[in-house]
C-alpha cells in the first residue's frame, strides 16, 4: 500500500486512507498497525479504516501492510504521524431505545450526514464544518420512525467557548416543543461574543414526548455530536484603519503579505480546519511563505509585538 494519508482527525479517532497494492496472488487484507502494534483489518475492497479509540492530544504513527490469501504480507506503506485533537471531555448522552424513532439526516452548512445507525448516541464529531461569527445558518434535522410517528422533542448544543459543557450563555442553540414535524427546520447563529476560534462540539438530539437536555440518558430517541470549526467575521479584513491588520491576497498561491499600521513584526500561525497547527514562524518584512501548504482553507493567526490576535480565514490554491 502507498500514499497512507490520515485526515478528519478528532480527539479520540482518525481516518485512514490509502493507494491499492498490487500482488502475484492477489491482495486479500489490510492490516493496518498503530505505533508498530496490529490494529484492525479490513478486506481489499476497502481502502479506509477509522482508528478510534484514540487519547487526545497524542501523537500516533500508523502504516498498512497488505496479505495475500496465503498470509504473506507485504512491505509496510509509508508512516503517518497523527496528533489528535486536544478536545474536551463532553458529558456522556445515551437513549435506551431507537428502535421506534431516531435521527435519519442532519444538515448544517456543510455537514449533510444520514444515518441508519441504531447506537443511542453517534459520534460524528469527525464531520466539521465551517462557520462564521455574527453568521446564521439552517439546521434541519430528518427524524425516522419506524412504525408510528411520534412526538418528537428537539434540542441542539454547542459549546461555543470550548470548555467541555454546554452550559454557557447561548449554548441551547435550539429546541423545538414535541411534535410530528418532519423534517425540523431552525436557524442558529454564531454568537460573537466568544473570543475563542476554532473546532467546537455540537451536539443533535431527538428525544420522544419532550425537548432534551444536553447530557443524560433518555428513554427514547438518540443523540448526535458533531464538529463546527469557528471563524472569525472576515468583514474585519476589509477594514484597514490604523488599528486593524489585515492579510493579502487572499485566496493566495505563495506568499501572504501582512498589511498593517503597526509597524512590528507578527508571529503566525496557521491551522487546517480540524484545528491542527499547520505552520508557524515569524514573518519577516510581514511575508508568509505559504507555497508548501496543501491546496484547501485554513485559519492564521498573527500576534503583534503587543499581543494584540488577528484571525482570518485564508483559502490556499
Ligand atoms: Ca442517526
Ligand atoms: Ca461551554
Ligand atoms: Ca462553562
Amino acid at each position: 500500500p502507498t500514499n497512507l494519508a490520515a485526515s478528519n482527525t478528532t480527539g479520540n479517532q482518525t481516518l485512514l486512507t490509502w493507494n491499492a497494492s498490487t500482488d502475484e496472488n492477489e491482495v486479500e487484507n489490510y492490516i493496518i498497525f498503530k505505533n508498530g502494534v496490529q490494529l484492525g483489518t479490513v478486506p481489499a475492497t476497502k481502502l479506509s479504516y477509522i482508528a478510534s479509540g484514540l487519547s487526545g492530544n497524542t501523537t500516533y504513527n500508523f502504516y498498512v501492510k497488505a496479505e495475500d490469501p496465503y498470509a504473506n504480507s507485504s512491505e509496510q506503506s509509508n508512516t503517518v504521524s497523527v496528533t489528535t485533537l486536544n478536545v474536551p471531555n463532553y458529558c456522556a448522552a445515551n437513549s435506551n431505545s431507537t428502535t421506534d424513532e431516531r435521527i435519519k439526516r442532519v444538515q448544517f452548512s456543510n455537514i449533510d450526514n444520514t444515518t441508519s445507525g441504531t447506537a443511542g448516541y453517534e459520534d460524528f464529531s469527525y464531520l466539521s464544518t465551517d462557520v462564521v461569527k455574527n453568521t446564521t445558518y439552517d439546521i434541519t434535522i430528518t427524524p425516522e420512525w419506524k412504525g408510528t410517528q411520534f412526538n418528537e422533542g428537539y434540542g441542539v448544543f454547542v459549546d461555543w467557548n470550548n470548555d467541555g459543557d454546554f452550559e454557557d450563555a447561548d449554548e441551547i442553540v435550539f429546541t423545538k416543543a414535541p411534535s410530528k414535524t418532519t423534517p425540523v427546520v431552525g436557524s442558529i447563529k454564531v454568537p460573537e461574543t466568544y473570543t475563542y476560534t476554532g473546532p467546537v462540539r455540537m451536539r443533535v438530539i431527538l428525544k420522544f414526548n419532550s425537548i432534551p437536555s444536553p447530557c443524560g440518558t433518555i428513554n427514547y430517541g438518540q443523540i448526535e455530536d458533531y464538529t463546527l470549526n469557528v471563524m472569525n467575521s472576515t468583514l474585519a479584513v476589509a477594514n484597514t484603519d490604523a488599528t486593524t491588520t489585515s492579510v493579502y491576497p487572499n485566496p493566495v498561491r505563495d506568499i501572504i503579505s501582512i498589511q498593517s499600521k503597526v509597524n512590528s513584526e507578527f508571529s503566525y500561525k496557521m491551522f487546517n480546519t480540524v484545528g491542527q497547527v499547520v505552520l508557524t514562524g515569524n514573518s519577516a518584512g510581514k511575508k508568509i511563505n505559504v507555497s508548501k501548504l496543501t491546496v484547501g482553507n485554513y485559519i492564521i493567526e498573527l500576534t503583534d509585538k503587543e499581543g494584540k490576535v488577528t484571525t482570518t480565514k485564508i483559502i490556499k490554491q
